[in-house]
């Protein structure tokens, strides 16, 4: 069985765990104590996962990080999810690398020191961060005028790359996405009706946090 390393606030994780659901694959969660630094620890680097992060996957003797990499790997293995053919595929990665650049990673950032941080954020930094997240979210809300996915007709990874942090609730991050970005939030409740979605706080492993600033 596969065996997932992430953690509940993790969307990173969750992006994994969504897809193993939606392919109807169990996997073991692997409680990553991240709050608490072990990601940081070199026995957690050099057992686990050099890079310092999670999601970790687990399958077989493979040990797969970055979860681009992880969801290209399921979606070949499993023959779904990957692209209807070779253009389809080359745009799936087009948007796995926007959405690890960008998308998601500044959307993480903002909402991990809005409301996972260990002191209060830093108001300047705050500002820059959101500068950045509405230049993203722009671009993925105007690419989704008009079409239902991200590349072509279906769900892709692409689709659960991009919305590793859309289900979590808005209070987290400040309420960025309430009201705003019309084609995301239509596109988060197609996606919410894909087989096994569920909440990532009922998926992933680990102990909800209140948000904290
Ligand atoms: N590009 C990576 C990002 C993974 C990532 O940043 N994970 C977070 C947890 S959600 C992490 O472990 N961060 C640790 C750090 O940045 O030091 C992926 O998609 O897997």
């Amino acid at each position: 069985m596969y065996r997932l390393h992430g953690f509940c606030q993790s969307g990173n994780s969750f992006k994994v765990a969504f897809l193993l659901r939606a392919l109807g694959q169990p996997f073991e969660p692997v409680c990553v104590d991240f709050m608490n630094g072990v990601t940081r620890t070199d026995a957690w680097r050099d057992q686990t996962n050099e890079m310092g992060e999670a999601p970790v996957l687990e399958d077989g003797a493979l040990r797969l990080t970055q979860s681009g990499v992880i969801l290209t790997h399921l979606a070949a293995k499993h023959g779904a999810y990957a692209g209807a053919d070779e253009n389809e595929r080359r745009e799936v990665l087009r948007w796995i690398l926007f959405d690890n650049h960008k998308f998601t990673s500044y959307f993480a950032s903002y909402r991990f020191a809005k409301s996972f941080g260990p002191s209060a954020p830093d108001p300047a930094v705050m500002a820059w961060l959101r500068g950045r997240m509405d230049g993203a979210f722009g671009i993925v809300d105007k690419h989704l005028a008009g079409r239902g996915f991200i590349v072509g007709d279906q769900p892709t990874i692409a689709d659960f790359s991009l919305s590793g942090y859309v289900f979590y609730p808005d209070e987290e991050s400040g309420s960025f996405l309430t009201g705003r970005f019309p084609h995301i939030q239509a596109w988060r409740e197609r996606l919410r009706a894909l087989p096994g979605w569920a909440s990532p706080y009922d998926v992933l492993p680990g102990e909800r946090l209140a948000p904290r600033w």
